[in-house]
């Protein structure tokens, strides 16, 4: 069986990495039967992050679109067999809002501002025992502070963050509009993707300018909702 290789289950999510929470999301579209294993171990993944799986022939894949394409060629998915050039193009651009511009903003709120680095730290590392945990958690948001830097998101202010985060957010609300999926009546791949980025912004407690951006749009809260629903109910 495939074995999908995550964080544990943080912030009342089934994943608090969007990524992790995108791929699992999308094993559920695909209806491929798969085990966790939600032991967080990067030191392990190909790549030093998470997700990656082992397929059921033992290949390792990380990287959750390489792991989504290399799982649709190879167990004949075809979740997105009905996207014509626009939709693959339009689905390829929000992917990258997503992925590339939106992850960086909420990553900022999550790990650097105070108020949502007090309820990372605590639902990261709470259970971490001593000595581990007087160090790991400033060990880490050094890092993720690094990282911020090197994409650039880190080098802006911080209402300059908020605001890059609120207009994706207002990009993803308006495509969506009142269609039921993000490329219309049928769900595909970018669901899953936007079902996992969205619910990480507006299910966790942390309050912050591009959270409560995302829930003055309901039509966000209710499509992560048909997505929990439909994809989460077992
Ligand atoms: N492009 C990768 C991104 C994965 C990623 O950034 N994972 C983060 C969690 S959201 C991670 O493992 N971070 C741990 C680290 O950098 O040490 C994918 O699509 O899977």
């Amino acid at each position: 069986m495939i074995k999908l290789h995550q964080f544990a289950p943080a912030f009342g999510l089934p994943n608090a990495s969007p990524f992790c929470m995108k791929l699992e999301t999308w094993l559920r579209m695909a209806g491929l039967p798969f085990e966790l294993d939600n032991r967080g171990d990067v030191f392990k993944a190909p790549m030093g992050k998470l997700p990656y799986i082992v397929d059921d022939d033992g290949t390792v894949v990380a990287d959750s679109t390489f792991v989504i394409d290399h799982l649709t060629r190879r167990h004949v998915v075809t979740l997105d067999a009905h996207l014509g050039p626009l939709e693959r193009a339009l689905a390829t651009a929000f992917q990258r809002l997503i992925e590339e511009d939106l992850y960086w903003a909420v990553l900022h709120t999550r790990w650097i501002e105070d108020a949502g680095w007090r309820l990372t730290r605590e639902a990261f590392f709470g259970a971490m025992p001593a000595p581990l945990r007087w160090f790991v958690p400033a060990l880490a948001r050094r890092g993720l502070r690094a990282e911020l830097r090197g994409h650039g998101m880190g080098r802006h202010a911080v209402d300059q963050i908020h605001a890059i985060g609120c207009r994706d957010v207002t990009a993803l609300a308006d495509f969506l509009g009142d269609k039921p999926f993000m490329l219309g009546d049928r769900p595909s791949t970018l669901d899953a993707c936007a079902h996992a980025f969205l619910a990480n912004i507006l299910w966790p407690p942390v309050d912050s300018p591009i959270q409560r951006h995302a829930r003055a749009r309901p039509n966000l809260e209710a499509y992560c909702q048909r997505m929990k629903a439909r994809y989460f109910a077992a």
